[in-house]
């Protein structure tokens, strides 16, 4: 039996924690075959970003026509796509209906605050968004995207989204979900620990697994922050950097 194939289109953080390698390392923890397409490389460690390098839009698309033209893509998440025109030309695969059960973690700011996204790029996100299934802004990033829309709710921002819009962090634990209308709460557990480095990365990452496993939305996103949870308390004592370090991606 094959595996789910799923796709990130992201940044590479060369510490490990969040992008890239978090994503691939959480999909095959979460049982399936992880594909990419790089976005950008950032020189980064635990305690900041030191440089970012983007691709040209045209390598991404490069990417993408390989593995969407060879491999069955079941799900996509996207995370860090660091200016308009890689926005805009994944916005332009989204709207072609070539990347199914899209997941967009709409990456402004690094956990660590440095701006992962050109500034101004905010309002290509509307657009993208528009073809999400699921998108899992953090509560600033979701504020932010209502300032570009001139959007005056989070309710708004929730219409704008094909699907799910989930605000991660809306305070301790708790994470918002709206859908249909309507939100509900997503009650979580809090823990003690530096270790976040890359947690809404892994987050969205195993959203887009879950949903390649034909599980539908909203359990996919309950058992996402369960998955995430579990993986906090494995590393909550580890001491790896000086700053934010990774939490567990493969629990053992
Ligand atoms: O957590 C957001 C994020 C996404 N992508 C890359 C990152 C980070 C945070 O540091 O480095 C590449």
């Amino acid at each position: 039996m094959n595996p789910p194939v799923v796709l990130t289109i992201a940044g590479s953080d060369s510490s490990g924690g969040a992008g890239i390698a978090a994503d691939l390392a959480t999909f095959a923890a979460a049982g399936t075959h992880g594909t990419l397409a790089v976005s950008a490389v950032t020189a980064q460690n635990t305690v900041g970003v030191q440089e970012v390098y983007p691709m040209s839009a045209e390598l991404v698309a490069q990417q993408l026509d390989s593995l969407l033209n060879d491999l069955p893509v079941a799900a996509v998440k996207t995370g860090m796509l660091a200016n308009r025109s890689i926005i805009s030309t994944v916005g332009e695969y989204a709207a072609a209906g070539k990347l199914p059960n899209l997941v967009v973690d709409p990456v402004v700011v690094s956990s660590t605050g440095h701006r992962l996204l050109d500034t101004g790029a905010e309002a290509l996100y509307l657009e993208l968004l528009q073809h999400s299934q699921v998108a899992t802004p953090n509560r600033r990033e979701a504020q932010l995207l209502c300032d570009v829309g001139a959007l005056y709710s989070l309710e708004a921002l929730g219409k704008i989204c094909g699907g799910w819009l989930v605000i991660t962090g809306e305070s301790t634990g708790i994470d918002r979900i709206f859908h249909d209308g309507t939100w509900t709460q997503l009650a979580g557990r809090e823990i003690e620990t530096a270790n976040d480095h890359g947690t809404g990365c892994t987050f969205s990452a195993v959203v887009a697994a879950n949903l390649a496993h034909g599980i539908e939305p909203l359990e996919a996103i309950v058992k996402a922050k369960e998955f995430v949870h579990w993986r906090i308390v494995r590393s909550a004592n580890w001491d790896l950097g000086q700053g934010s370090g990774p939490v567990a991606h493969l629990l053992d």
